[in-house]
């Protein structure tokens, strides 16, 4: 057995499952590298009002770290934030992390990779996780005069909390989860709150119940009820929700468009509910979830604005009706780019092969997680990969267990273990077929679809996600015994 020196990349949620899970399998030489200055990715840089998860919050926790205290059935982002940096801290993540420093390169040769930070750090690697997060880097819409806006503007994800919103004008660029979230918390504070959409979205009503104290109470004194709790939202989401949208003509998908369209009755301006009316299948953008939405957009000091924008001007924003729409702050709640993992990290694998260049026309990875070519690299929550439709804590605790046991390969001498171009084409091409089952190729445009339109996601059931990844299948790896030239031969 030899040791394995392993580097996570990130200290978001699915870093700091990778420590624990490493840990827990024997693992114990771990360094996290992170360029913020604390634990939480996506939950530490989401500050926004009304922020929260859409997945229920006893579902959204790490298995092996259940959470009494949550206080709602969807719990506010700083609770969730807060849920991660207790665990961190508890087991120790901290310790094990440098924070404040970027990862800028990763470089394999010979079984090992060399990982070099933006301070100028170096040093060499049995084993990368590229814990980096997938809706983490923002798109920031190219509007003529963006920069020229008097008012306050940053991105959803940016939130500037020294931005007095109190009694101001605010406009919302973005009809997706984000803005639906703020538009809710905010509507009641603005003076006015004018949201800019350029295609409406299906609503599903959800109900964000809070847990009493007698209920954390007893799920605090009988952790079998909360896991019985956690194990029926995880069957409930899946058979609702995750497995419908990849059966585009299953019963569950259209409970799902069903109750969509009811929801949207409940909008009594005619006028206001065509408008917010989609001309495409619920589900096929990512579903917004929120049952709150409705209520906010109609309120007196709120407008849908359905002209497209022109221009940013300094007073507000121009749209081609001619109209100016004055504003104090502008939030632009326009996603992310939803194609960069890794990068920017420049990572050059076997044979001086360039992550860079294999993913020029659109990343991709066998089975989401390992990419031909770039040996003892794992890309949790990686490419196609069931992203939009289902709790990505789960999806990275299967990807560990999956890596896991692939690291016991390396463990027992295997110097280098990377997927077969044969399994990662197999893999793809079977992948993009499935694709055409699912509820994301019904016509829309989302971030689901790749340039050849074609969704970038896990288009299988979750079930078949599970049964994928309960074992690697070693016949689709090259494992080398770092006696031959690394091209591997010995599977
Ligand atoms: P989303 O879901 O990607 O939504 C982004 C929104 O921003 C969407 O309505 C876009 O309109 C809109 N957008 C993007 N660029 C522009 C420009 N240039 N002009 C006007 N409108 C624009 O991001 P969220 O942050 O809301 O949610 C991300 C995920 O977090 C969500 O899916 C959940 O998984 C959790 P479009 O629909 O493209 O016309």
């Amino acid at each position: 057995m030899r040791d394995l020196c392993v580097a996570v990349i990130g200290a978001g949620m699915a870093g700091i499952a990778s420590v624990i899970k490493l840990r827990e399998a024997g693992f114990d030489d771990v360094t996290v590298f992170e360029k913020a200055h604390d634990v939480g990715g996506t939950w530490r840089e989401n500050t926004y009002p009304g922020i929260a998860c859409d997945v229920p919050s006893h579902l959204y926790s790490y298995s092996f770290a259940p959470n009494a205290d949550w206080t709602h059935t969807f719990s506010p982002g700083n609770e969730i934030w807060a849920y991660f940096e207790s665990v961190a801290r508890c087991e120790g993540v901290h310790e094990r992390t440098r924070f404040d420093d970027e990862v800028v390169s990763l470089d394999y040769e010979g079984g090992r990779w060399t990982l070099a930070t933006a301070s100028g750090y170096r040093d060499v690697f049995d084993v990368v996780i590229a814990a980096t997060g997938v809706l983490h880097h923002p798109n920031l819409p190219d509007l003529p005069g963006l920069g020229s806006f008097a008012g306050a503007a940053f991105h959803s994800a940016r939130w500037d909390h020294h931005v007095p919103i109190d009694g101001r004008r605010i406009g919302v660029i973005g009809t997706g989860s984000s803005a639906v979230q703020i538009t809710g918390a905010l509507v009641d504070r603005a003076a006015h709150l004018d949201l800019f959409q350029r295609t409406p979205q299906w609503i599903m009503p959800v109900d964000n119940v809070p847990y009493d104290e007698a209920q954390r109470r007893a799920f605090r004194d009988d952790p079998a009820l909360m896991r019985r709790a956690r194990d029926g939202l995880g069957r409930a989401f899946a058979d609702h929700f995750a497995n419908a949208v990849t059966d585009a003509d299953s019963p569950a998908m259209a409970a799902i468009e069903e109750a969509c369209r009811a929801h949207l009755e409940t909008v009594a301006d005619p006028v206001l509910r065509e408008k917010l009316r989609p001309d495409y299948r619920a589900a096929c953008k990512r579903l917004v979830a929120s049952g709150e939405f409705y209520d906010a957009i109609q309120a007196p000091n709120a407008s849908v604005v359905t002209e497209r924008i022109e221009r940013i001007e300094a007073a507000g924003v121009r749209t081609v009706d001619g109209e100016l729409h004055e504003l104090d702050v502008l939030v632009l709640a326009t996603g992310f780019r939803s194609d960069r993992f890794l990068r920017p990290i420049r990572v050059r694998g076997r044979d001086d092969i360039c992550l860079d260049d294999v993913w020029a026309e659109r990343p991709s990875a066998h089975v989401a997680l390992v990419v031909p070519g770039f040996p003892n690299l794992f890309l949790l929550n990686g490419p196609n990969g069931p992203v939009g439709n289902f709790s990505l804590i789960d999806v990275a605790e299967l990807q560990l267990d999956y890596t896991i046991q692939l690291l016991d390969v390396l463990r027992d001498g295997a110097e280098a273990v990377e997927p077969t171009v044969e399994a990662a084409e197999a893999f793809e091409v079977a992948r993009v077929e499935a694709t055409k089952g699912t509820v994301w190729v019904t016509g829309c445009r989302s971030w689901y679809l790749d340039d050849r339109g074609i969704p970038a996601a896990w288009p299988w059931s979750i079930d078949h996600f599970r049964d994928v990844m309960r074992t690697p299948d070693l016949t689709q790896y090259k494992v080398s015994s770092g006696a031959s030239d690394g091209t591997g031969d010995d599977a």
